[in-house]
């Protein structure tokens, strides 16, 4: 008995040094089938972009920051002081950050028209939903290259629409524009050009079919707090 109940203080030991101590980040599971989003973005994109890229970005933050003390921080605070880590740190934790954030801001079914204070903000800050579509459709459009396009909430609480370069976002501290993302899609060819190939505009199109808005209203509610 006395054996027993060591034992299972023992077990029960080793786990809880092994959540402390190996605080490993981890690739999350998508919250819906990787062809729930048809057919607005294909099954095979969400597979290769979920299982292998989000995947590489998570092994290699782990890598980058295997023994050091910010394992055991959160990628948001990583990301909020981003200035003080190598280019590695920046990459794929931006990566893990972005790509884990995008994931919940789509659904099946998704779409529509943004609800309650966020749809109240949207008409404050760009005077209809349409303006704030364009606006949205220009930053994506007009990133070059590889990156982010974003909705925020400012300092000021204002909302905002921005873009990032590769895997930086809007949380770093060496942003051009700061705040905190309410809605953001990743416009790095690999997310689109096995169904849209050039067209990046179609694909930012299709993407507000996709939007789940209770998640932008919860990132937004969160944000003005
Ligand atoms: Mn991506």
């Amino acid at each position: 008995m006395i054996f027993f109940r060591y034992f299972c203080c023992d077990t029960l030991y080793v786990k809880t040094l092994k959540k402390i101590n190996l605080m490993a980040f981890e690739l999350p599971a998508l919250p819906y089938a990787t062809n729930a989003l048809e057919p607005h973005i294909d099954t095979k994109t969400m597979e290769i972009h979920h299982g292998k890229h989000h995947q590489a970005y998570v092994s290699n933050l782990n890598a980058a920051l295997a023994g050091s003390e910010a394992e055991k921080l959160s990628v948001e605070d990583i990301c909020k002081h981003i200035s003080k880590y190598p280019a590695a740190v920046r990459n794929n934790g931006g990566g893990h950050f972005n790509h884990s954030f995008f994931w919940k801001i789509m659904k099946a079914n998704g779409g529509g028209a943004p609800s309650g204070a966020l749809a109240e903000a949207i008409n404050k800050h760009f005077g209809s939903f349409d303006e704030l579509k364009k606006q949205f459709a220009a930053a994506a459009a007009t990133r070059f290259g590889s990156g982010w396009a974003w909705v925020i909430v400012k300092a000021d609480k204002t909302l905002a629409v921005c873009s990032t370069p590769n895997q930086d976002n809007p949380l770093m501290d060496i942003a051009e524009v700061k705040g905190t993302p309410v809605l953001g899609i990743d416009v790095w060819e690999h997310a689109y050009y096995l169904h849209y190939q050039n067209r990046r505009p179609d694909y930012v199109s299709a993407f507000w079919n996709v939007i789940n808005w209770d998640e932008a209203n919860h990132h937004y509610q969160a944000a003005i707090k």
